[in-house]
């Protein structure tokens, strides 16, 4: 790179004088035409839309530029604590609509494109989604940094540039088929790359003891290998309050000497291949949630993106502060999004140490007081481990710190625990076993002040029995922060008609403080705004509609129920239950049990991962089911089905408002949280549940009379484990009989017989990990009467303005709120 030093190093602009952007429609009219022409090159002759959609993007960032200017220089001003999110994922989802909606251009926007005779749902559809994430962990941080940007905290997003986001699901012959994701192909109007500040990243080579100026003993990390992180910001625009906070990417490439040295050795294709090597770290998102593979391009992600970051944040304390940390821990904060980023507590303590020359205690008292992890599962197959010789291979001067920290760490459990040896080998951040590995979780927690669960449940379950030993020994580290959603997103930019009758009835108080929500209550028991609710509603299912027969050839009909799952498939989130209900529904409508019937619209989507063997049979066996059902004449409207392919955050911008009837029916015990559950909720959907993750918080905001209950408790889950006998379950229940005779005599598989025995079983076992038998007929009542409450609509529609009455809790600005009380700290930055 040669853009680190100029002559002309401060050239003479007076960027004060820039003249102003505007921000009436005929501002944008101008600067659309403007881009149009000149930055774009394009003419009255071009067609292409895609061209309309960038010019209309130019000119939305160029408001943006500004406010994002003044907030970094407020920032630096202010030159109070900092928070930066760490995160291999950032599940952003398109920029446009809500950049105009928080730069407050929705409607100037919509007259301009007017003017232009440009459809501009189009444009809107014209960007693809960042998809820079797998599901739940990404989103919540993509709801965190709007938040923040909102609540005009000093919190920076750090993650990875991947080349390829998250895969296309097609859907070929009812089976998942994966599409690379290259959604930087027609590049990314919303990034800008800040080459000056690029990072070394290490790999490989050895550690090595030496004696520095002083003949004091220290070590250091030789013959890596290096590799280039550049970074790439994002603005983050706050809810019209200037505010414009940053998401900083990191990409990977080659250093220019790495090749050069292969290739006066005389091996040209060597060094590009090495060059390659060093690419490849930012190429591709992992499309695994909850189980983790062990790659060593996985770790290579880790290292590099805590690194880099780090490195980041360092190379601004020391412009500022020299050499003096002595304040290090009392203006920053690293939150560790679950333990993907968690070799950054051996990072940070490696950067103190090696390059600066701190004492060990010194630099364990910063790292120590800084970092702050959050867990967001608690399946054990989703816990990470590094094998020991991997991580020796590929940081061996990390490995070293990290085999420190868990000697010093074991003598404190010692001193606490005198001669419990059993104690200590629970405990070791080094498993040992046929291959050592690191826990990261423990590494996490060790090196964090703070640690918290997602979700009241979830955080209680953590200290009882995953992390029950580091309870005892730091009961005051633990915490919960129930996670939420950006009602921006989720309610202000995706569901316009219901906005704006809140708006309406309410005011707008509601878009930045949600618990206002609260003030629709008396609303709920008047005819005249029962009756605008339901048509908000009705023309959000008839868009959905369209979609639904657009992209899955099957008609929804918007009178009936629209009952919806959309989330990762995931055994323990149980899509399967789902199924079932479905072919219970299709075998009473075959066998004439219909009276008093509700017409019913079932969606199910979400992608599984691509080496996932039962959720992709899940997959198959809803396409299946749909295929029979949806080609039943005997069937016709009573019941739809649809496995909708592809979702993703921009498809739930058009479900949830539209969905009536929210499907959040895991094992209880198993989903941490879910959020999804949040967004159905704001948006006036029925939740059908579990007392599992958030779904027991929902229940209590909105009141046990608004939500169908069902299913065994977390406690009753594992009392059940030892005498769990699913066949006399069925046994003993007519109608889950019959489903299982129609699942196993091949009725969903005439051509393949025997396709889905994978599945029967896995009901059929003893060992069933996730109790689908044992919930199927608390589940089948609670849809009936989720099906019964349907048909009373003034019923119905109480039921779901109450819901949305009720969400104010599960906004992430209360998230955040909590984080920043009990965790960061932090003052909010005003603008002048
Ligand atoms: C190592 C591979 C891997 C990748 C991702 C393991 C685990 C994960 C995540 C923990 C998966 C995830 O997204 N978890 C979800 O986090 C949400 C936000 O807190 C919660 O709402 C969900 O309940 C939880 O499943």
């Amino acid at each position: 790179m040669t853009t680190k030093s100029t002559k002309n190093a401060t050239p003479k602009y007076d960027i004060t004088n820039v003249p102003p952007v505007g921000a009436t429609s005929y501002d944008l009219v101008n600067g659309i035409q403007r881009h149009f022409v000149r930055t774009l090159g394009q003419d009255n002759r071009s067609h292409s839309s895609h061209y309309n959609y960038q010019a209309l993007a130019f000119t939305i960032r160029d408001r943006l530029m500004e406010c994002w200017k003044d907030s970094r220089e407020a920032s630096c001003e202010a030159d109070g604590r900092r928070a930066y999110y760490l995160s291999l994922e950032f599940l952003m989802g398109r920029a446009m609509g809500n950049a105009m909606l928080n730069l407050g251009l929705d409607e100037q926007a919509e007259q301009a494109m007017h003017d232009l005779g440009i459809d501009l749902e189009e444009m809107i559809d014209e960007e693809h989604d960042a998809g820079l994430g797998n599901g739940g962990l990404g989103r919540l941080a993509a709801c965190f940094v709007d938040s923040c940007a909102t609540l005009q905290l000093p919190v920076t997003g750090y993650g990875i540039r991947y080349e390829y986001g998250m895969f296309r699901q097609l859907i070929k012959d009812g089976a998942q088929a994966e599409e690379p994701d290259h959604w930087l192909r027609n590049g990314n109007i919303w990034e800008i790359a800040r080459p000056e500040y690029e990072q070394r990243i290490h790999f490989g080579g050895r550690t090595e003891q030496y004696r520095d100026d002083a003949g004091v003993l220290r070590c250091r990390w030789v013959d890596a290998n290096d590799v280039l992180a550049i970074p790439y910001d994002t603005p983050i625009p706050g809810y019209q309050n200037g505010t414009v906070n940053t998401l900083r990417l990191w990409k990977s490439a080659a250093t220019d000497e790495f090749d050069l040295g292969e290739f006066n050795a005389g091996s040209y294709p060597e060094s590009v291949a090495s060059k390659n090597e060093a690419e490849h770290i930012s190429m591709v998102l992992y499309p695994n949630d909850s189980s983790e593979n062990g790659k060593e391009l996985r770790l290579r992600q880790q290292y590099f993106l805590a690194s880099a970051s780090i490195k980041d944040v360092i190379r601004r304390w020391v412009e500022k502060n020299g050499n003096d940390f002595s304040q290090f821990a009392a203006k920053n904060c690293f939150q560790l999004n679950d333990t993907h980023p968690t070799v950054s507590v051996a990072e940070l303590m490696r950067i103190l140490m090696d390059e600066y020359h701190l004492e060990w205690d010194d630099a364990w008292e910063i790292t120590s007081k800084t970092m702050a992890y959050t867990n967001h599962t608690l399946l054990p197959e989703a816990l990470e481990r590094w094998p020991v010789y991997l991580f020796g291979r590929l940081l061996p001067r990390v490995l070293d710190i990290i085999y420190e920290i868990n000697a010093r760490f074991l003598t404190e459990v010692a001193k606490q625990w005198p001669g419990d040896v059993e104690r200590q080998r629970r405990m070791s951040i080094i498993e040992e076993g046929d291959v050592q590995q690191v826990r990261m979780a423990y590494l996490a927690i060790a090196g964090s002040y703070s640690v918290n669960g997602v979700a009241q449940l979830h955080s209680d379950l953590l200290v009882e029995g995953l992390f029950a030993d580091f309870y005892a020994m730091w009961p005051e580290k633990f915490n919960n922060k129930t996670n939420g959603v950006t009602q921006r997103r989720w309610m202000a930019m995706c569901n316009k008609p219901m906005s704006a009758l809140i708006n309406e009835t309410i005011g707008e108080g509601w878009v930045t403080k949600l618990s206002e929500l609260g003030q629709l209550a008396p609303y709920a028991e008047k005819a005249a705004f029962r009756k605008k609710w339901a048509a908000c509603k009705r023309q959000n299912k008839e868009r959905l509609a369209e979609v639904v027969e657009q992209v899955c050839g099957v008609r929804f009909s918007p009178d009936a129920m629209f009952d919806v799952q959309v989330k990762r498939i995931h055994e323990y989130k149980r899509q399967l239950l789902n199924v079932l209900h479905v072919i219970h529904l299709y075998d009473r409508i075959k066998r004439g049990d219909t009276a008093n019937w509700t017409n019913r619209c079932v969606l199910i989507g979400g992608k599984a991962a691509p080496g996932y063997y039962m959720a992709k049979q899940i997959i198959k066996l809803v396409s299946n089911v749909a295929e029979v059902v949806n080609n039943d004449p005997e069937v016709g409207d009573k019941l739809k089905v649809v496995f909708f392919p592809n979702y993703r955050v921009s498809a739930m911008e058009i479900i949830a408002p539209a969905t009536d009837l929210s499907e959040q029916i895991s094992t209880a015990g198993k989903e941490a949280s879910g959020t999804g559950n949040m967004k159905f909720m704001m948006n006036g959907a029925m939740t059908i549940g579990t007392l599992d993750g958030a779904n027991i918080e929902i229940r209590e905001e909105v009141g046990e009379e608004n939500f169908f209950l069902f299913g065994l408790t977390a406690e009753e889950v594992e009392a059940t484990r030892g005498h769990y006998d699913p066949s006399a379950i069925i046994a003993a229940d007519e109608d889950f009989k019959r489903v299982m005779e129609l699942l196993e005599c091949g009725h969903f598989s005439q051509f393949e017989p025997g396709l889905f025995s994978s599945i029967t079983h896995a009901i059929r076992g003893s060992d069933d990990p996730w109790l689908v038998a044992a919930d199927f007929r608390t589940y089948v009542d609670a849809q009936q009467r989720a099906a019964e409450a349907y048909q009373d609509q003034k019923s119905w529609l109480r039921m779901s303005i109450f819901n949305t009455t009720y969400s104010g809790k599960f906004s992430t600005d209360r998230t955040m709120e909590d984080y920043n009380r009990d965790i960061w700290k932090l003052e909010p930055i005003k603008l002048k």
